[in-house]
């Protein structure tokens, strides 16, 4: 058993390994910590990660990245629509609003929604971790941002569910970030709390947190965001930049060559780094567009010049992550910068400025997030003792329920789960209902939601129930905020009870003996109520039954249905159309290995029969051999350069033949001299 986090990144993956002597960050096929976020098709298998991304100038319209954007989102959305102008690979709407990628593969035209995509990336991150290992695994913990809505935290678990993992918790990437900094620091103050802010600048997006530590526990304090600001952003300042003046000075217009489009982002996103350590930086690209070499230069201040805005921008979520904390700035203690996004210096200063205080760079900007889910993860699994530490979340939208009767969980407007409260978190509705009634889940505030976010969550049909617990019978919906930030019903009872239910709940420490025999249901409903588990009454009902007073609790049916979300079926189907290309690709590899095979066989009997074998081949034999190689080699850069594997094992068979009796010959005389060789001894 092994615990593992993973960070899916808009631009990096990275894994992280619970060890014996700590989180390991894993090295993937290119001994890299850091694998692309990329599923490109190629004409007969996909190729994931590094291969992936770099197959993405020769294949862009069948290389997906990005595809975390995409997750849960409709294709209407206005952020979703801005998103898919960066994309080169084809989309289009689903029949329920959703997104679907469109591509050629294996001569026909597929469709894929995201969260299959995102199933090959887990799919691979999960290969990659068990060849690591040595072992499978299932149990893990994912990153992701705090501003994902209950429909992306579902189709997150459907994507693991596709790949065969088993997430125990989907984790704010901040909360990660804050328990990997805090599970280690031993020196927190007795007197008080010590508040922290973590900053995340990703690619495309910006994470705020404030965390709050004392000794053995973490509070988070406030999440904020902005869902569309990150590294991505300052690359396509430079690039609208170059696209300009190249079209001035060599009249070419990259906006309308796809591959120049590329070569022109990729040598921006180049030239941003270089500028994060240097003054100035050069750009040069060969052949861009029409056969034309261009060269452009910028210096940091004029860089940092374009960017202002989005300078200005990235204060607006440190902002309210510090309003909604409830804290003065004056208490917070540090201010934490990760995300690779973030290095460059005019970030740095931007928040140096706002803050009051230099951030500080002593976390792992690009490995935190991974390493903090590993470290959930060996405290979730029981396989594993890890520090005493608790981790309290904080709910990053106000949560609503209601039920045909409307709002319920009244003082606070009919939020079930106010925004900034902790989880995971389990509410009690009581209510008085005669038949099968309906419930929904929503966001209590479209405000608190990024761009244009639906607010629906899901609907519930709880019941039907026996009509024998009477008109108004009381039913007690159990709802729960879960680890991974999702809402749902886990359970309903009809409960009877043998007295007057408001009397019951005024005093619930009444021991008033109520007659067993009556079978009292108030006439009228009491309002809807709530309370947290802890107030619940349950205990309570519980106790007096057995004291054999006449009480009932039966469960109840409920049925819940996601907007958005998939079906238990979709999910097995799409599990089973990726084991089909995991074994098209998995064919492919041999395919590789067998051609490999056959043209390193071709090069070292060449050089075996020229020197080694020389003596072992009569000429003829020599002549056929040598025929045999030259044609073999020709034969695998023309007509044999795409064939099956079993026609390269043919082949290799073949040669064999060809080879064997010379090295049986060569092998015998080795033997010979050896064993004369014993004898001389
Ligand atoms: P997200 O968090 O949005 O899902 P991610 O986790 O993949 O994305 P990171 O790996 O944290 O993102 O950061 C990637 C971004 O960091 C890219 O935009 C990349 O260009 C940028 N970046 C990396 N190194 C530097 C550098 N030295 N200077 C400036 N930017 C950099
Ligand atoms: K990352
Ligand atoms: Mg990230």
């Amino acid at each position: 058993m092994s615990v593992v986090g993973f960070d899916i990144g808009n631009e990096n993956c990275v894994i992280a390994v619970v060890k014996q002597r700590g989180v390991d960050v894993l090295l993937n096929d290119e001994s890299k910590r850091e694998t692309p976020a990329v599923v490109s098709f190629s004409e007969k298998q996909r190729l994931v990660g590094s291969a992936g991304a770099a197959s993405a100038l020769m294949n862009p319209k069948s290389t997906i990245s990005q595809i975390k954007r995409l997750i849960g989102r409709k294709f209407k959305e206005v952020d979703v629509q801005n998103d898919l102008k960066l994309f080169h690979f084809e989309t289009c709407e689903s029949h329920d609003g959703g997104i679907l990628v469109r591509l050629r593969y294996m001569g026909e035209t597929h469709a894929f929604t995201p969260v299959q995509i995102l199933g090959m990336l887990f799919s691979n991150l999960k290969q990659l971790t068990e060849k690591d290992l040595n072992m499978p695994i299932s149990d893990c913990v994912i990153g992701i941002p705090c501003y994902f809505t209950d429909l992306q935290r579902r189709a997150y678990l459907d994507a693991a569910a596709i790949a065969g993992l088993k997430p125990l918790r989907l984790m704010h990437d901040c909360t990660a970030t804050a328990l990997g900094y805090g599970i280690y620091k031993t020196d927190f103050s007795n007197v008080g709390a010590t508040n922290v802010v973590f900053v995340d600048i990703g690619h495309c997006d910006t994470q705020v947190c404030v965390a709050s530590f004392e000794s053995g526990h973490m509070k988070i304090l406030s999440h904020a965001f902005d869902a569309s600001l990150g590294g991505r952003d300052f690359d396509e300042v430079l690039f609208c930049y170059f696209a300009a003046q190249f079209k001035e000075q060599y009249n070419i217009d990259v906006y309308t060559n796809i591959k120049a489009s590329i070569r022109l982002r990729a040598s921006c996103e180049k030239m941003k780094k270089v500028l994060s350590a240097n003054a100035e930086a050069p750009i040069n690209i060969e052949c861009l567009m029409d056969e034309k070499d261009v060269k452009g230069f910028i210096k940091r201040e004029e860089f940092e010049q374009l960017s202002l805005v989005l300078l200005e921008r990235i204060s607006v979520p440190c902002q309210k992550a510090l309003a909604d904390s409830g804290l003065a700035l004056e208490s917070i203690h540090s201010v934490e910068l990760v995300g690779s996004g973030s290095r460059i210096p005019a970030i740095t200063r931007m928040l140096a400025s706002f803050f009051k205080r230099e951030p500080g760079r002593t976390i792992n900007a690009s490995e935190c997030v991974a390493r903090g889910c590993a470290l959930q993860c060996a405290m979730l699994s029981p396989v594993f003792r890890v520090r005493e530490f608790e981790v309290q979340d904080s709910v990053p939208f106000s949560i609503g329920f209601s039920s045909d009767k409307g709002p319920i969980c009244t003082p606070s407007n009919g939020v079930l789960f106010p925004k900034g409260k902790p989880f995971p978190s389990v509410k009690i509705l009581s209510l008085h209902r005669s038949s099968s009634f309906h419930m929904e889940a929503f966001y209590a505030d479209q405000s608190e939601l990024p761009n244009g976010v639906s607010t629906q969550i899901s609907s519930y049909m709880i019941g039907p129930f026996p009509s024998s617990f009477g008109e108004n019978a009381k039913v007690k919906v159990r709802v729960q905020l879960n680890l991974h930030g999702i809402v749902n019903v886990q359970s309903a009872s009809l409960i009877s009870e043998s007295m007057d239910d408001s009397e019951t709940r005024r005093d619930a420490s009444s021991t008033s003996e109520v007659n067993a025999k009556s079978d009292h249901t108030p006439a009228v409903a009491n309002d809807d109520e709530v309370s947290d588990e802890f107030n619940f009454l349950f205990a309570q009902v519980v106790d007096k039954a057995r004291k054999g007073k006449n009480i009932k609790r039966l469960e109840i049916p409920v049925d819940e249905s996601v907007y958005g979300g998939m079906t238990k079926t979709e999910v097995a189907d799409a599990a089973q159309k990726e084991l089909q290309l995991a074994e098209q690709d998995l064919k492919m590899e041999r395919t590789k290995d067998k051609k490999n095979a056959v043209e390193s066989y071709v090069y070292e009997m060449r050089e075996k029969i020229l020197n080694a074998y020389r003596n072992f081949a009569t000429e003829t034999e020599r002549e056929i051999i040598s025929r045999n190689l030259q044609e073999t080699e020709d034969w695998l850069y023309e007509d044999g350069d795409d064939e099956t594997e079993s026609v390269y094992s043919e082949k290799l068979e073949d040669l064999k033949k060809l080879f064997d009796p010379i090295e049986n010959r060569y092998k015998e005389e080795e033997a010979r001299a050896e064993a004369t060789r014993d004898l001389l001894k």
